[in-house]
């Protein structure tokens, strides 16, 4: 008898590792696939820290088989992956790329076969770059282009996907795309940044109806938020945390799961944008019935009341937050300097679930990066991201325990991949991969986490 408590997991609890498109795969201009905004940002001088491209990444995409074999003998449940929109649509127009569809069409066919169910994102920020010329996310044609291709992805995989995800992290497609510029297409231009959200939310709903017009019941549809803990650092800091939390969740979870904005949204943003890019049935529209919510965590967010507004700083994401101040978390941190608390985690879930008892939860995301090192005989000693994962994991356990209706867990990420603006220096995978050749190698984590996968449960680390 272990003589410290373990921590079990429901016994149809699904467990996973996820990915994106343009962060493992490569083969960037190879089978028709056209660009897409992160290629252009990418391959433009100071956007992304040392000059790192996602035009090799990977490789993932010439390595299916030896990935698919990981995936196997982790014995997770289900693998999160994204389709890159301007591999199968190039231009993000009508014409199917039958060669790119081909590749997604075996990747889940390979799954299928190796018993680990498919859950397919559709949008984790790879815009084909001829819809952002033509006005990217600002623009509203693009979230009706959006709705054409999940309708598309809906004929040609539904038969065998049984689980979708619309959109990843609107949050950083339209704040860091598009108010702050940190990520592609690297505009700063807040109001466009808040007519981004719109036709996210909008381009979201309409992808919920193609998938149910096209998937094979039962598909389950679902939307991944990034979703902000946010605490006050007193009492007296209640409307900053009002505010960021408007801005960072309410701006999605309200159209998508209620059917409007927040008041406080439009009234706090009243003097960046007057909200006519929304029409008279897009709330609704947007409100889809949804039968999953996929979140995101990583680190929780700190803010107090700042006394007048401040001076402008670099572009922010964080529109009409001039009064509200950013504190800087105690430690200990991860190498993208986040807090590690998993405490968040438990208190979001359960907000979550309070909010929307009959709304299901899925963890789509968490994990840390930390500075890994190969040691010489071959091995990752991760450690400090083996408790990372137990901590947030038996945050999770706190969270079902107490009532949150929690499906599942999938670890960011499966393997060391392309950090968006910081390239490959960050390293978020339970699988090493080496910069040069590109060899796979399990990291003691990923031992860990088979182990977790294989008893459902989370021991304690003695
Ligand atoms: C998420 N922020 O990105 C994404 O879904 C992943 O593709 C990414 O690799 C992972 O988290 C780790 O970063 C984020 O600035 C990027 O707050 C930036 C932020 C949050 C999430």
């Amino acid at each position: 008898m272990p003589t410290t408590p373990a921590r079990a997991f429901p016994e149809d609890f699904l467990w996973g590792t996820a990915t994106a498109a343009y962060q493992v795969e490569g083969a960037a201009a190879e089978d028709g696939r056209g660009p897409s905004i992160w290629d252009t940002f990418s391959h433009t001088p100071g956007r992304v820290d040392h000059g790192d491209t996602g035009d090799v990444a990977c490789d993932h995409y010439h390595r299916l088989e030896e990935d698919l074999g990981i995936l196997a003998r982790l014995g997770v449940g289900a693998y999160r992956f994204s389709i890159s929109w301007p591999r199968v649509l190039p231009g993000g127009g009508d014409r199917l790329n039958r060669r790119g569809l081909d590749f997604y069409s075996r990747l889940v066919d390979g799954l299928l076969e190796r018993g680990v169910a498919p859950v397919a994102t559709l949008y984790h920020w790879d815009l084909p770059q001829e819809l952002e010329d033509a006005g990217g996310w600002p623009h509203r044609d693009t979230a009706l282009r959006f709705a054409e291709y999940a309708h598309r992805m809906g004929e040609a995989l539904g038969d065998r996907v049984h689980t979708w995800i619309t959109l990843n992290e609107p949050w950083c497609s339209a704040y860091l795309g598009y108010a702050s510029g940190v990520h592609a297409p690297g505009r700063t231009d807040p109001a466009g940044a808040l007519a981004a959200v719109h036709h996210l939310n909008l381009g979201h709903g309409l992808a919920v109806q193609a998938l149910r017009a096209t998937a094979a019941p039962p598909a389950r549809v679902a939307v991944t938020l990034n979703l902000h803990h946010v605490r006050g650092v007193s009492e007296r800091d209640a409307e900053a945390v009002r505010r960021v939390d408007a801005l960072a969740n309410r701006a999605f979870l309200g159209p998508m799961l209620d059917g409007a904005y927040p008041r406080d949204l439009i009234e706090a943003t009243a003097s960046v944008t007057d909200w006519a890019f929304v029409h008279d049935s897009d709330e609704a529209t947007a409100c889809q019935a949804l039968d999953l919510l996929g979140v995101n965590y990583y680190s929780p967010v700190l803010v107090r009341a700042r006394d007048g507004e401040t001076a402008d700083g670099p572009a922010s994401p964080w529109i009409a937050c001039g009064d509200v101040e950013f504190v800087r978390q105690p430690g200990p941190y991860t190498e993208m300097g986040w807090s590690i608390d998993e405490t968040g985690l438990t208190e979001l879930l359960l907000r979550l679930h309070g909010d929307r008892p009959s709304l299901p939860l899925m963890i789509t995301e968490n994990g840390a990066a930390f500075a890994d090192v190969l040691d010489g005989d071959g091995r990752v000693r991760d450690e400090r991201r083996v408790d990372y994962l137990r901590r947030h994991l038996t945050a999770v356990a706190d969270a079902i325990d107490a009532g949150a209706d929690v499906r599942g867990y999938f670890v960011w990420s499966l393997m060391d991949n392309f950090e968006w603006a910081h390239g490959y220096a960050k390293r978020f995978g339970i699988v090493y991969v080496d910069r040069e050749t590109l060899d796979r190698t399990w990291k003691d984590s990923a031992h860990w986490y088979r182990d977790v996968v294989a008893t459902g449960t989370v021991p304690d680390p003695s």
